[in-house]
């Protein structure tokens, strides 16, 4: 399969609410997409990166410019197939969210050549998938226990809560005693230190499924040592970008729980492999979110229905992010979302809304042009 081209756009996407984490809040998306063109037909990628490096180092500026300048250029006008992606981008280092949407539109464009699902190449084992849903940190308790309430009454098997250092016990104490049995999880974007050991162990009281991500990503060793004071499992998000970290974290007993982001870990491929690891180590996975429109979400909901995801996932409806999504919307039924059946993705993106908006676009490739800064 040669790649002819590659079609990149950013896109403006207003959030239906706000979404605030211990490092910011988002009202909105801006989202980089990639159309691969090849000879076989087209696959569409997208890149998780935020809009600013405040998740990890990457961002949607660089991404664009690293895709431009450094990884498109290293595929452009060869024998691709989704496999090869990786092992050509290697000797790039990090942007890995940048990478994961490049490998993403050439297995799209690949899969959908030969009539295969994203669900049928991961060797999914189920038709839907639990849906779990991340709530954000909220102006005040009386307002989190409402909008939960409205999660709840939705259908969502599991709640998430953001917290940090100031909005923690208090508002999971007043979500456990309101919603005496539901599956509840917390999630702290790195806003702690190895020192509020103490404090974090109080959240053990509430039978959480997991605490995500309490200390920075570097701190490996230290989220073993707080795993020796906090009876919670400890899961880790922002620490694992691939699989050596995932193994390694799990030698060392940093965790006991993975969240899976292919976006993070440079692409589907390896987060199947941290997926596969993870079984053979007895570790539960569950896969993450980062807001994705539907392009990402398809991907993610096919993943997810793989053995080892046995923990509901960030896979919420199109509905609890976007007033309008850019392929047909995931719905929420009995808690669950459909993994997509059709070629490729298995979602089709409503183009003519696409261009309405599309704030910026440029395409590398076909007969040498480069019409993009
Ligand atoms: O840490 O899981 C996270 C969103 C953006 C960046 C990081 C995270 C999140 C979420 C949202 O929690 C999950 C979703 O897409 O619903
Ligand atoms: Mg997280």
């Amino acid at each position: 399969m040669k790649l002819q081209a590659v079609e990149l756009r950013r896109i403006r996407l207003p959030l239906v609410a706000p979404f605030e984490t211990s490092f910011g809040v988002q009202t909105e998306r801006d989202v980089l997409l990639l159309k691969a063109v090849t000879d076989a037909g087209d696959g569409w990628g997208e890149c998780v990166a935020g809009e600013e490096p405040n998740y990890s180092s990457e961002y949607v500026e660089s991404a664009q410019h690293v895709l431009i300048h450094h990884l498109v250029p290293r595929l452009l006008e060869r024998d691709v197939t989704a496999d090869a992606v990786a092992p050509a981008l290697r000797a790039v280092h990090g942007h890995n969210m940048a990478k994961a949407a490049l490998e993403m539109a050439v297995l799209d464009a690949e899969l959908r050549a030969r009539g295969e699902s994203f669900g049928q190449f991961f060797g999914a084992v189920r038709a839907e998938v639990d849906s779990g849903v991340s709530v954000g940190i909220q102006p005040s308790i009386p307002e989190l226990l409402s909008t939960v309430g409205d999660y709840l009454d939705e259908g969502y098997r599991r709640i998430k809560l953001k917290i940090k250092p100031g909005w923690d016990v208090e508002p999971v104490r007043a979500v456990r005693e309101q919603f005496r049995d539901v599956p509840l999880q917390v999630d702290a974007n790195t806003a702690y230190k190895l020192a509020d050991a103490e404090h974090l162990a109080e959240l053990d009281q509430f039978d959480l499924l997991l605490i995500e991500q309490p200390l920075p990503e570097e701190e490996i060793l230290a989220h073993a040592k707080l795993a020796q004071t906090v009876r919670t499992p400890i899961c880790l998000d922002e620490s694992i970008t691939s699989a050596q970290w995932a193994a390694d974290a799990i030698e060392l007993g940093a965790c006991r729980i993975i969240n899976i982001k292919p976006g993070r870990v440079g692409g589907y491929l390896e987060a199947r492999r941290i997926h596969d690891l993870c079984a053979s180590r007895g570790v539960p996975v569950w896969m993450g979110g980062m807001l994705e429109t539907g392009i990402g979400r398809a991907g993610n909901v096919a993943m997810a229905a793989m053995p080892n995801f046995t923990l509901p996932g960030d896979t919420s409806a199109s509905d609890r992010y976007f007033h309008r999504d850019i392929t047909q919307p995931f719905v929420l039924r009995d808690g669950r979302l459909a993994v997509p059946t059709g070629p490729g993705l298995g979602v089709s993106v409503d183009e003519e809304y696409l261009d309405s908006i599309t704030h910026w676009e440029g395409t590398l490739g076909r007969a040498g042009t480069r019409s993009v800064s």
